[in-house]
């Protein structure tokens, strides 16, 4: 098939599993197009069957704000038209369903062009809850021809606020289980941990919904009690304030700020545990990549964490805020390395329900049942 995928390519977790999808297409024999605007961070190296299409967007002194939604639309439209699209699939509904549906309108009604959304998160659980995006939002999901969400905590959640006509998919993210694995590297390990200190990791965009206080407050409190390195990865607004944090706490030789990194797998594996004490998480892609690398999750019970992390088996899961709680399960692990051995090989064991493999067919399916059924039916 011809797929177009549009999403935002260089930032976050739904970047990251549209880039994943599309390359596995891609390996399939499909004829992958991205349009976007910027070159997916996760794509590598040139891969056959894979086209990037950029946005851009010209300013102009009347124009208050750069029309980019409205040239990515016109892109859609363009690359579809040109390549004969079957299939367009959005990640995230703002503003990509809405500009698929844009874009829909400008091909008109003989074009066969679908439009797969798929819902990540925040386009729900945050965006949504502003009264005049969600309608924007609203426009998005009923004028896809499937929609898509990467939990059931995220369907229950977009059900209850909109109600659709027809029922959402789940799909659930995947990891590539060759590239996620275990791989102990006493060399970095020494580096970063000298005199043997356990390795406690945070990996994310440093919103407000990863509350990075209850972070940096687990860690204090393992600290006090055991040896301990905390690696922070990412970027993000939360990011000066966690640095200052860190420095009126004295944490400055314990805590090392990597910032963005792309050897994601690499560093993972060099972590004991995984903090994840999210306020909102549909998913968590990291938690299953960690887990996929044999690391434990210590995080919340927010959204659909425990739809990824079997709480007691794989990692610890308690109320959103519990850092008091958080921090004695990681020392529960940390202190018992029988018991921390059996989570790890747990963790990799639960990671392989989700290959790549696996929810790649479930995308194909949907598209194969989209192209064959009647516009107005439900896949
Ligand atoms: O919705 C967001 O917050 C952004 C999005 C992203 O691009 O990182 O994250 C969401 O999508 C990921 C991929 O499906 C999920 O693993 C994350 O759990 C989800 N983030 C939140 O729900 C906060």
């Amino acid at each position: 098939m011809k797929i177009g995928i549009s999403c935002y390519a260089t930032l976050g977790g739904s970047g990251a599993v549209a880039t994943e999808l599309g390359k596995a297409l891609a390996a399939r024999g499909h004829e992958v197009h991205f349009i976007v605007s910027g070159i997916p961070f996760r794509l590598g190296y040139f891969h056959e069957n894979i086209y990037i299409h950029e946005v851009e967007t010209a300013s102009y002194p009347v124009l208050r704000s750069n029309p980019h939604d409205l040239a990515l639309s016109a892109k859609m439209a363009d690359v579809a038209s040109h390549y004969d699209l079957d299939i367009l699939h959005v990640h995230y509904a703002i503003p990509y369903a809405v500009c698929a549906f844009l874009a829909r309108e400008m091909l008109g009604a003989d074009h066969p062009l679908r439009i797969v959304t798929t819902l990540h998160g925040t386009d729900i659980t945050v965006l949504a809850q502003d009264a005049l995006l969600r309608d924007v939002i609203r426009l998005g999901i009923e004028r896809s021809h499937a929609v898509t969400a990467v939990s059931q905590s995220l369907i229950d959640q977009t059900n209850e606020l909109f109600e659709p006509h027809c029922p959402i998919v789940k799909v659930h993210n995947f990891v590539d289980l060759e590239v996620y694995q275990p791989s102990p590297n006493p060399v970095w390990r020494r580096r970063v941990a000298p005199r043997g200190q356990h390795i406690l990791l945070h990996m994310s965009n440093f919103r407000a919904v990863k509350r990075v206080d209850d972070v940096l407050d687990i860690f204090l409190r393992v600290r006090r009690v055991a040896p301990a390195k905390l690696l922070l990865v990412g970027e993000g607004p939360d990011l000066d304030k966690a640095r200052r944090k860190v420095n009126d706490w004295a944490m400055n030789d314990d805590v090392l700020f990597l910032g963005k990194q792309d050897e994601v797998a690499a560093l993972l594996s060099l972590a004991d545990l995984l903090l994840l004490p999210s306020e909102k998480e549909s998913f968590g892609l990291v938690a299953l990549e960690a887990m996929a690398c044999g690391v434990p999750v210590i995080g919340s019970t927010a959204g659909g964490i425990p739809e990824v992390v079997e709480h007691g088996v794989s990692g610890l899961l308690t109320p959103v805020g519990d850092t008091a709680q958080m921090a004695a399960d990681a020392l529960s692990l940390l202190t018992d390395s029988v018991r921390y051995q059996a989570f790890s090989a747990a963790a990799r064991e639960r990671a392989k329900l989700f290959s790549t493999a696996d929810k790649v067919s479930e995308y194909e399916s949907i598209y194969m049942r989209l192209a064959a059924k009647r516009l107005d039916a439900c896949v």
